[in-house]
């Protein structure tokens, strides 16, 4: 199958999320303590060689999503009032290929992510429209080669985070979120680009050739064509989006105008479901 599969299975009390080499496409979410389901994004991605969703229980120790080759997606969502809970490890490898890894309203007590090499988009807290997570001990983010795109929003990390954004000519963006101890963001080699803003705590960087205090919540109009590309839009922003057939748009909520959002018929089933819920969470 073209999107391939997701095997998926409890093991000593951690859910285990393993893909193939095909461009997997998964959303995770919780609708009861330790119970997690799965659900296909793409409509096309199969769980245990079924259309999903699947709900695994019991799940009291990891989460641990390992989606190998690919242009992986793989979400966790959340409401504010009830967020998701990984009891232990939230442990994610997304391998080789563009991947995206996506989460709001998140809490765990240890975070690993490693995207692997390619253009890997990570972005907790949906560009800060939403909660983004909470750890509670360690966290590491790493993006390998390719240019990446790191945000985080709207987080509260109890402990260090380490980033590493690896090769290439990568960006990150973290704002409105707590370091409790001194943490790192690291560019490594490239040309990086690092914006910030209302952060608390002490977060270091290193390896960025440019360094704003601002993260831009207005950005210039976009074109996107020819590859799989990811353009995001801020709150209340106003641009102009030109998606090619494969490329994935989004256009943020706005809370005070009401919802208005519009994406590609790529993932346009999951996503119009997400815009349902944002509304009904800001009525
Ligand atoms: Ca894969
Ligand atoms: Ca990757
Ligand atoms: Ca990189």
């Amino acid at each position: 199958m073209l999107d391939g599969n997701v095997s998926a299975f409890v093991s000593g009390g951690s859910l285990h999320l393993k893909g193939d080499s095909a461009a997997n496409e998964i959303t995770i979410e919780q609708f009861a303590s330790r119970t997690f389901t799965v659900s296909s994004r793409d409509g096309s991605t199969t769980i245990n060689g079924q259309a999903g969703p699947l709900t695994f229980t019991r799940v009291g120790k990891d989460l641990n999503i390992s989606l190998n080759g690919g242009d992986d997606i793989v979400e966790l969502t959340a409401d504010d009032s009830d967020p998701l809970w990984v009891v232990n490890k939230l442990d994610i490898k997304t391998g080789d290929g563009d991947d995206q890894v996506l989460m709001t309203q998140v809490h765990a007590l240890r975070l690993s992510i490693d995207t692997g090499s390619g253009d890997d988009t990570v972005n907790i807290g949906d560009s800060g429209n939403t909660t983004g997570i909470m750890v509670t001990k360690e966290a590491v983010i790493s993006t390998g080669g390719g240019t990446d795109d790191l945000q985080i929003a709207n987080s509260l990390f109890k402990r260090t985070l380490v980033a590493n954004l690896g090769a290439g000519g990568d960006s990150a963006a973290v704002q409105n979120t707590t370091f409790r101890k001194t943490s790192n963001l690291i560019g490594g080699s490239g040309a990086d680009t690092m914006s910030k803003q209302g952060n608390r705590g002490k977060l270091k960087y290193s390896s960025f050739s440019s360094v704003s205090n601002t993260v831009d919540s207005s950005p210039s109009p976009s074109t996107t064509e020819a590859n799989n590309d990811t353009a995001t839009v801020a709150r209340s922003a106003s641009t102009t989006i030109n998606v090619a057939s494969n490329d994935t748009a989004r256009h943020r909520h706005d809370a005070q105008s009401g919802l208005d959002c519009y994406y590609s018929a790529a993932d346009q089933r999951h996503r119009r479901r997400q815009c349902q819920r944002h509304r009904h969470l800001h009525q």
